[in-house]
């Protein structure tokens, strides 16, 4: 016998390909464009266009691409996002946006990651054990509206347009779905134009 939660959960499982998953919408994020298509195939630029809240499990054809960084940026390329680097400083406090048209409970963090190694500089700048919890009536105020605190970074590093990338990152558990979106930003100097030296 089907209980009433029975059939919305089916009802969730069948709209979850059609309707929006998540993503981050202020401070712009990176944008699908001819550089992904080069990389990914046109199929997941499509893919992304169709549902800029998907995850990158359903970026179509991605899957295996050599050359296709799915698992940075849900394979989004800072090649065409050059018109919409933040610049920042140590301590700026950058509030966040995002929209979770269908939550998935889990993890979700938002990391500075150094794009030439896919890994992530220090520590997260925020984190949450769990996120997005379907199973909550309402989700709390800061699933959607979140702030960071930018940190000292090493003098010169980030400095660079496209040297790194904030990327919030967000895996619904039982759902088994993987979620990036990336703000690209440059640390610009602080104070008189000569960075501190953070301790290595
Ligand atoms: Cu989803």
């Amino acid at each position: 016998m089907y209980t009433t939660s029975t059939l919305l959960a089916l009802g969730a499982l069948l709209l979850r390909t059609v309707f929006a998953h998540g993503n981050i919408t202020s401070p712009p994020a990176r944008q699908p464009g001819p550089a992904m298509a080069a990389a990914c195939g046109k199929p997941a630029v499509a893919a992304v266009m169709a549902d800029p809240t998907t995850p990158l499990e359903d970026v179509t054809g991605a899957a295996g691409v050599p050359q296709c960084k799915l698992d940075l940026c849900r394979g989004a390329m800072f090649e065409d996002n050059t018109a919409q680097v933040q610049m920042y400083s140590a301590g700026d406090v950058v509030n966040m946006q995002a929209i979770l048209p269908i939550p998935h409970e889990g993890p979700m963090n938002v990391s500075i990651i150094d794009t030439a190694t896919n890994k992530a500089i220090g520590e997260p700048l925020i984190s949450f054990e769990t996120y997005a919890d379907e199973s909550l009536d309402v989700l709390p105020a800061n699933n959607t509206d979140f702030s960071v605190t930018m940190p000292q970074l090493k003098a010169g590093q980030c400095t660079q347009a496209g040297e790194c990338t904030m990327q919030w990152f967000w895996f619904g558990t039982s759902a088994q779905q993987t979620y990036e979106s990336c703000v690209d930003f440059v640390m610009m100097p602080s104070g008189d134009g000569a960075a501190p030296v953070a301790p290595a």
